[in-house]
């Protein structure tokens, strides 16, 4: 799996900006609770917030494999970060750039990509649509050339941050997936109301809030893409936003991977680190292995969509596999510590809230293993 030197260099960048700028403020963004503006201003001027953001629209256009690794090193250090940049990213950012019109590129890319005016948002789920993400309720209703939009979003990460977002709505009766389009809403169009901020498990530097709809007027030129495609669009959304979850939760296992090995080399019992003893070394080991190749899940996942491959299966089992070892890795790194892991002087407690969301958000690990079961099930065997 090697990366390219570009890639390395980036690698480099990101990991010592992290080092410096991130985790001396991870705690305190964990135990605050609120969104740690000073830090998010520092990674704008980074430019992360505009790693899929092309050069010409001012982002810093890197390859899908960089961007993975920007989320990877951010979450190694502190997961609120990590998700506020991927979630921009993936969800708010790309659905311009895939769907987008030009001019609807020119308008709402630029600012996005440098982050001084506010971040972007997808309002996809619902309080009766989660990963049944066809139930969508929400309505859009034709008024003239004008949509009227009604109804609730609810989870939606940096929805408070937010200056431009892109919502899901019904604007057709036919039942199931088909008849949901998607629309660009500016934070301060009347009828748009934003919800109260979640408290949450983990990642609760993160902005995670409701949304409300009522009688908010958009005109024409707010739909993103065709009428009716707003399922198939946000489909292909999620591929890449699961890539970027997949490697949010692997910067997460790295990161409870490197403060317990540090502490196993530190600890020692009888005068002997604890790194001498055999129960301890396979459990290294084994946390090693699975990081390493949940890396290379997504790493190759990466690859094929810079390729223009189709990658949803891998993008599936990238987070699949990604979120659940970081789930045993960060249950094993506190085993592995003993109840100094327990405390919150250690970051390994703060990790083991902040990657359970791994497995829930961007289709729980039960939709991913219906995506790819689907795949391999329509497959022709060699
Ligand atoms: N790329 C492009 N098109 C896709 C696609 C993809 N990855 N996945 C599905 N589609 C298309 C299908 O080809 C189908 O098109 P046609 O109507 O032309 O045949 C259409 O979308 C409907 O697909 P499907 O029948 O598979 O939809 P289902 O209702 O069975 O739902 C699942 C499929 C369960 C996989 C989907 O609802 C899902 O991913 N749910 C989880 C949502 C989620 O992750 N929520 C968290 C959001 S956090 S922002």
């Amino acid at each position: 799996m090697e990366l390219t030197d570009t890639q390395k260099k980036f690698q480099e960048s990101v990991r010592e900006f992290c080092k410096q700028e991130v985790e001396p403020h991870a705690a305190r963004i964990d135990q605050k609770g609120e969104f740690p503006h000073d830090v998010m201003d520092k990674v704008a001027d980074f430019g992360l917030f505009g790693c899929v953001v092309p050069k010409e629209y001012g982002g810093l256009g890197v390859d899908t494999v960089s961007y993975a690794i920007a989320v990877e090193e951010l979450s190694r250090v502190c997961g609120s970060t990590g998700i506020t940049v991927a979630a921009h990213n993936s969800l708010g950012v790309m659905p311009f750039l895939l769907f987008g019109s030009q001019q609807q590129i020119e308008e709402y890319v630029p600012p996005l990509a440098k982050a001084k005016e506010g971040l972007s948002a997808f309002g996809l789920t619902e309080p009766e649509a989660g990963s049944d993400a066809g139930g969508t309720k929400t309505t859009g209703v034709r008024d003239g050339d004008d949509w009227i939009v009604n109804g609730n979003k609810c989870f939606i990460t940096n929805a408070g941050v937010a200056k431009t977002l892109v919502i899901t709505a019904k604007t057709d009766k036919i039942p199931g997936s088909r008849g949901i389009s998607s629309f660009i809403v500016d934070k301060d169009t009347p009828g748009f109301i934003i919800g109260k901020k979640e408290d949450k498990m983990g990642l609760r530097g993160s902005d995670t809030r409701e949304l409300a709809f009522e009688n908010m007027r958009l005109s024409a030129d707010k739909m993103l893409g065709k009428e009716g495609e707003g399922f198939k669009q946000f489909m292909i959304i999620l591929d890449g936003g699961r890539v970027s979850i997949g490697a949010m939760a692997l910067g997460l296992a790295q990161g409870a991977f490197d403060h317990c090995l540090r502490y196993a080399r530190e600890r020692e019992l009888n005068n002997c680190p604890i790194t001498g003893f055999q129960a301890i070394q396979w459990k290294l080991a084994d946390m090693y292995t699975k990081i390493q190749c949940a890396r290379h899940l997504i790493y190759h996942a990466a690859r094929l969509e810079d390729a223009h491959r189709k990658f949803s299966t891998e993008s599936a089992m990238a987070k699949l596999y990604a979120s659940e070892i970081a789930t045993e890795i960060a249950h094993d790194a506190i085993q592995v510590v003993g109840g100094r892991g327990y405390m919150e002087d250690m970051p390994l407690e703060r990790i083991y809230r902040d990657v359970r969301l791994c497995e829930i958000g961007e289709g729980t690990s039960e939709i991913q293993r219906l995506v790819i079961a689907r795949d391999l099930i329509k497959r022709v065997l060699d």
